[in-house]
């Protein structure tokens, strides 16, 4: 029997909540499969941060890097800035484990409402792929004059040629296994004209290479209106770590909610474990309550389970996902229900392999 070792780390808010949902899924599919997981908890985040002024140990890194995956929750917290909150949990791991495709699908599913109108299921279905190691998130910078009224910060970007190569060839390989095979950049090179620019040549030379791929470039502000105006028209559409980011909340919620996005970040040589996540962050308005939507931490488990090259029971577990919305079994406040976070995750308990 194979045995998988998971690191678990809810982290703040609502990722308590929807995280032992997506755990629930996996323990449901050990007592039905040939499949084993060994969950090891790590109570990192705000709270630590609070008690500990880190928002996990000195040698966390190092003791993630056994496992064969990280399941994780959402960071955030109301007291602490989000800067030290992310750079201070989220990020080394994805720097750290060169997590350099954040991979993150946008799907309007069977019995979801899209907040657009005349969008029927499966309209919308694209994979956004963000760079995840680099680009506007690179913790390089920093202030001068500080609390004077000279203050200054200066932020840096970095675009290398190797970094923009790597994320951008997984989008066209990506899009050879799919049936529009379609690529969109995302780019700013009108106004960036260095970093931005340097992402375009290389898109260009890539895009040489996959003759059978249509692919068209997109400026970020015409981007955010196209996601708006005509979703249908993206297939595989990749961009940089910032604009990736934002791309993926409206394509979230043009397909329903946030709280069905699901993400991987992926370290797709296998040299260190890759991580998955919820897109969505922790809420701390509705933290505590019962109603978070556990669906995009399950679907997240089923991008996990993929993988770890469990391929059937990630099927599995989409599938079940995918029947509780078409039937509205049990939805959360979000998707305009009123069941309880944990009620939702029985209802996809209760739909593996029926
Ligand atoms: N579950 C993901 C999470 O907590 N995200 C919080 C956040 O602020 N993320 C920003 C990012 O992914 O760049």
């Amino acid at each position: 029997m194979t045995t998988y070792n998971i690191a678990v780390i809810p982290g703040d808010g609502i990722g308590h909540e929807v995280v032992a949902q997506g755990l629930r899924v996996l323990q449901e599919l050990e007592k039905k499969k040939k499949v084993k997981f060994q969950f090891t908890e790590f109570s990192w985040g705000s709270e630590h941060y609070l008690s500990t002024g880190r928002m996990m140990p000195s040698d966390g890194l190092d003791r993630l890097l056994p496992f064969d995956a990280i399941y994780f929750g959402a960071v955030g917290h109301p007291d602490i800035q989000d800067h030290i909150t992310l750079n201070g949990l989220l990020l080394p791991m994805r720097r750290a484990f060169d997590q350099y495709v954040c991979l993150r699908p946008s799907v309007l599913y069977g019995g979801v409402a899209s907040p657009l109108a005349g969008k029927s299921p499966g309209d919308i279905d694209m994979l956004v792929i963000r760079e995840n190691t680099e680009g506007e998130y690179a913790n390089i910078g920093g202030f001068q004059y500080q609390n004077s009224p000279q203050e200054t910060a200066v932020q840096s970007s970095i675009f290398t040629r190797y970094g923009c190569e790597r994320v951008i060839r997984y989008a066209f390989d990506l899009a050879v296994s799919r049936k529009r095979k379609h690529v969109t950049s995302i780019t700013k090179s009108n106004a960036q004209g260095y970093g931005m620019v340097l992402w375009d040549k290389v898109f260009l030379s890539v895009a040489e290479e996959y003759p059978g791929i249509t692919t068209d470039s997109q400026l970020i502000d015409a981007a955010c209106m196209n996601f708006v105006r005509k979703p249908e028209f993206f297939d595989v559409v990749v961009g940089s770590n910032l604009f990736g980011d934002i791309l993926t909340d409206i394509g979230a919620i043009i397909t329903g909610s946030m709280g069905l996005a699901a993400s991987a970040n992926l370290n797709p040589t296998r040299k260190y474990p890759s991580l998955f996540e919820p897109v969505h962050g922790s809420a701390p308005d509705i933290a505590g309550r019962g109603i978070a939507n556990p669906l995009a931490a399950i679907l997240s488990v089923a991008m996990m389970l993929d993988h770890l090259g469990e391929e059937e029971l990630s099927r599995e577990v989409e599938r079940g996902t995918l029947a509780v919305l078409n039937d509205h079994t049990a939805l959360t406040p979000d998707l305009g229900g009123t069941a309880s976070t944990e009620e939702v995750g029985s209802a996809v308990v209760e739909q593996l392999f029926h």
